[in-house]
């Protein structure tokens, strides 16, 4: 039996490929978008709900109705939104977090994943290779609402025997919908500018490095995670998961081998503190261990197919952006 998918936030930059992707292996039918606002063009073809996640009496609702065994909690604020406005981050990531959980212990929900971030670590992390068991003191509102959050999972766990799964995701580039309000988001806004303008301003200066991952890795993490054996589930917290780092100067470097008269110019904002409160990359070898962690795109692979896709959707003109070999592996 298939299962019946619940994806909340489903018209954001991960739920808009996410709910495709779930589709796409489950079957149409089998997975029940929703959001607080999203136009049917944010979203694949299929079951588009309007669900507030601040409303508890909707999402069981909603659970009940679709007969949702498995859910995808993906509604939230990030980082810089989260800064702006931590009161709004805590109500929406915190008590949203606990309606889906209450309501999922209540309906009989299996399964749930919900994505923790690098933003957890705070400046006392190792910046390289920040361990799984790090102690995890972050100084946005953001990462303390993800660790508050990967505490309240755990003890949905060991409690109310809900089986939840979460990553701390790196920033994520994709093709489809924009980025939502976070510190990573230069890297994706850097692509529009390549295509469409030429010139980019990037609000982190050139030589900040973080962790990132390309969408398609992102969608499979999820995936291959939530199709885990039980047993090979050993945190319900959150696992690290590693793809890529890179300098904000390196990307624009990386693109410019595709377009040579590609200019950037660095001018660090707010953001800037954020950004270097993260670690540059983790270590991910628990989720390698248990479940078999293993991205499939570096930098180079990444660039050239996010170009490709971008300029395909965008209509900007040229077809292709090669690299030699297509996705490779890092290790
Ligand atoms: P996003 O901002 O692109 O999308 C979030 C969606 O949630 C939006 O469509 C918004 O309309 C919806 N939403 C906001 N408040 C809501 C509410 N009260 N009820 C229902 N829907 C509401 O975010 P995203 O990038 O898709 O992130 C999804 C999850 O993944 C978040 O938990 C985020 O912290 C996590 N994450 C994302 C990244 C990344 O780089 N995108 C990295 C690490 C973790
Ligand atoms: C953000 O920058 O807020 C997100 C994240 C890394 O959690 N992309």
């Amino acid at each position: 039996m298939p299962p019946r998918i619940l994806v909340t936030g489903a018209a954001g930059q991960i739920g808009s490929e996410l709910v495709a992707a779930l589709r796409k292996r489950y079957g149409g039918d089998t997975v029940v978008a929703t959001d607080k606002a999203a136009t049917r063009a944010q979203v694949s073809a299929g079951v588009l709900e309007q669900l507030d996640v601040m409303h508890l009496s909707s999402v069981e609702r909603a659970m009940k109705s679709h007969r949702i065994d498995t859910v995808y909690h993906l509604a939230a604020i990030l980082s810089a939104t989260g800064e702006a406005n931590p009161d709004l981050a805590w109500d929406v990531n915190m008590d949203g977090l606990k309606n889906i959980l209450d309501a999922a212990s209540r309906q009989g929900v299996r399964r749930i994943f919900w994505p923790s971030s690098i933003g957890v670590f705070g400046p006392d992390a190792p910046k390289a290779l920040a361990p799984q068991d790090a102690a995890l003191n972050p100084t946005t509102m953001y990462g303390v609402t993800k660790v508050a959050g990967e505490l309240l999972c755990a003890y949905y766990s060991h409690k109310h025997g809900l089986d939840v799964r979460s990553v701390r995701f790196p920033g994520l580039i994709s093709s489809e919908a924009r980025p939502g309000g976070g510190t990573t988001d230069y890297a994706v806004e850097i692509f529009y500018s390549a295509l469409q303008t030429g010139r980019y301003a990037c609000f982190l200066s050139e030589g900040t490095v973080l962790p990132m991952m390309y969408m398609p890795d992102a969608l499979r993490a999820a995936v291959t995670l939530m199709e885990a054996d039980p047993s090979d589930v050993t945190l319900h917290t959150g696992y690290n998961v590693g793809a890529m780092s890179f300098s904000a100067g390196e990307l624009a470097a990386e693109i410019r081998n595709h377009l040579p008269g590609f200019q950037v110019t660095f001018a660090p904002d707010s953001r800037q503190a954020i950004a270097d409160s993260w670690p540059r990359s983790v270590d991910d070898s628990a989720a390698r261990r248990d479940w078999g962690w293993r991205e499939e795109f570096d930098l180079k692979a990444m660039t050239s197919d996010m170009l490709t896709r971008l300029a395909q959707r965008l209509g900007t003109g040229q077809k292709t952006f090669n690299t030699a070999g297509g996705p490779r592996r890092k290790r």
